[in-house]
């Protein structure tokens, strides 16, 4: 195994506007925790860190059609996502928020820096401003035709159709989305950042980059179009800029969030006593974000740049997994239209564990995956119960019922057990080189296939009858041993995805005498407590 590592790993900060679904958990956030668990497990040093992403206009907008003011809204929803994270598992060293009082400073010394630096222009530019509603309305207000694909529903920064990212004044038939009022062009002043400086180093940068090809690639062509964006807004939900009389501005959120990852990591340390710049300014350290591919220019480019042009040394991005995304049954997540599963109700009716279990059996790694009752029916069933749960429940019964619940020595070994053996060894490293490279589909298919293993070995040797026979008695010891490093195995492999029944397990296993009563792992699921779900979704 590699000599331990330090790990700096991000989840993207989730907007507190809404509730979190299936898809950002098994796109970003169970891929981090994944992560996270695993490098703490074989001794890295970690600090895995994420908030609520609390400014910006998909904010202001959501609370007004809410009828809740900002912090109304973020603060209803910051609850909401927290508890959901704590509920699941989600091991964050912190979750935090970026309307925490040290994100200003944070921010708008970002900003100080990329100003002195030459990097930031100020210009007086028009923007779409509603005669109806009196005010400029920024991005998300304002719904028109892509500039790029034509798709006419596109939002004023970008386009959910090609990707696309863009001003909101590119946008052809400009309109409010609140009224539908059309829009006009008037003059307002605001901060430019000059990305287009930084193409050179970031074509650079990225091309050394290990990344999945579609994340890489889709970078690099990003760079070329680098130009410089507006970083500020007209509005006064959000970081205020560091400047006299521009107190109806803020920065863009995009501007302020990523800077989150710093200034969540430095509150981190002012509540623990410990040193951020140990993860955000060594070398040595490994900085991972984890996003979904919606969110892969703001990684990969954006704030990346911010770094390379302010001036402390902070860590530039290094891993980059980004996920697509995970529809349910067959079609795109939508609360808007009803077609979702309520995660809270959901958690309620199962475990944690079964549903970390199959949102990574179905983690969108390299394509859109899908969510299924009938597939979460038949992992559970199947793959957690069937393989895993029964391959401990069998041993660890045996165990207590003839060799009074201590564990059996490990007697002459025959190939048949030194194959199984050699056969947990390799299976436990390639469940960790999966891992390793982020892929959580592959762990978990190769954690059934060990529990299966586990399973042929117990049915081959049958203990049961070898049990019968003083003569063969030391065989059942040896196959029960042998059994019980397997089931050690499983449980170190598996903590990542299925924290708490490895755990559970963990516990079985361990003793100095006698090994405690052993439990259920897995529950399992029957058809009648899918119905509501079902139901909704028909
Ligand atoms: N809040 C977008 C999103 O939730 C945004 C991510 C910020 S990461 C710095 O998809
Ligand atoms: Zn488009």
């Amino acid at each position: 195994m590699s000599k331990s590592k330090k790990f700096l790993i991000t989840a993207a900060l989730p907007y507190a506007n809404g509730a979190l679904h299936f898809g950002h958990i098994a796109g970003c956030y169970l891929p981090a925790d994944c992560f996270a668990r695993f490098a703490r497990q074989r001794g890295d040093e970690v600090l895995f860190l994420s908030g609520s992403d609390e400014f910006g206009v998909a904010i202001t907008l959501a609370a007004e059609l809410a009828g809740r003011t900002p912090q109304e809204q973020v603060d209803h929803f910051h609850k909401i996502n927290s508890d959901l994270f704590a509920k699941l598992g989600i091991s964050f060293d912190l979750f935090s928020r970026t309307t925490w009082e040290g994100h200003v400073q944070t921010t708008q010394e970002f900003f100080l820096d990329l100003q002195k630096n030459g990097h930031i222009e100020e210009k007086v530019t028009e923007q779409l401003y509603s005669e109806k509603e009196q005010r400029f309305l920024a991005d998300r207000y304002v719904i028109g035709s892509c500039p790029k694909c034509g798709f006419e529903e596109a939002r004023g920064d970008e386009c959910p159709k090609c990707g696309g990212n863009f001003e909101a004044t590119d946008l052809k038939n400009p309109k409010s989305k609140m009224s539908n009022a059309p829009l006009i062009l008037k003059e307002t002043k605001h901060w430019f950042l000059r990305f287009d400086h930084f193409r050179e180093k970031l074509s650079h940068f990225i091309s050394e980059k290990n990344w999945k090809p579609n994340v890489k690639n889709f970078a690099l062509s990003y760079v070329e179009e680098l130009r410089e964006r507006a970083i500020t807004r007209d509005s006064t939900w959000g970081v205020p800029l560091p400047i006299e009389g521009t107190e109806d501005k803020v920065f863009y959120v995009w501007f302020d969030a990523p800077i989150g990852y710093i200034s969540i990591a430095r509150e981190w340390a002012k509540k623990t006593g410990k040193s951020w710049q140990d993860f955000w300014c060594d070398e040595k350290t490994t900085l991972v974000n984890f996003v979904g591919k919606d969110n892969i220019p703001f990684h990969a480019i954006f704030f990346p740049a911010m770094i390379m042009g302010q001036n402390q040394p902070y860590n530039l991005v290094g891993d980059l997994p980004a996920n697509e995304f995970l529809n349910l049954e067959g079609k795109q997540f939508s609360k808007s239209s009803g077609w979702y599963i309520d995660m809270q109700e959901f958690l309620q009716h199962f475990t944690a564990d079964q549903l970390r279990y199959c949102l990574a059996a179905n983690a969108p790694e390299t394509q859109d995956s899908e969510f299924t009752l009938k597939d979460f029916q038949m992992r559970v069933n199947a793959e957690l119960v069937g393989k895993f749960g029964n391959f401990a429940n069998r041993t660890l019964v045996f165990v207590h019922k003839r060799c009074e619940g201590k564990i059996p020595p490990q007697n002459k070994l025959e190939e048949i057990d030194l194959k199984f053996l050699a056969d947990i060894e390799k299976h436990s490293s390639e469940i960790a080189f999966s891992y390793e490279g982020y892929h959580l589909r592959k762990a978990s298919q190769q954690i059934m296939e060990l529990a299966a293993l586990g399973n042929v070995y117990f049915d081959a040797k049958k203990p049961w009858a070898t049990a019968k026979d003083p003569a063969t008695f030391p065989d059942t010891e040896t196959t029960l041993h042998n059994c019980l490093i397997c089931l050690r195995a499983l449980s170190e492999a598996s903590a990542p995805i299925i924290p708490e029944a490895a755990a559970k397990l963990m516990k079985m296993l361990t003793t100095d005498d006698v090994l405690p009563q052993s439990e259920i792992l897995f529950q399992k699921v029957e058809p009648e407590q899918l119905l509501t779900f079902a139901e909704k979704l028909s």
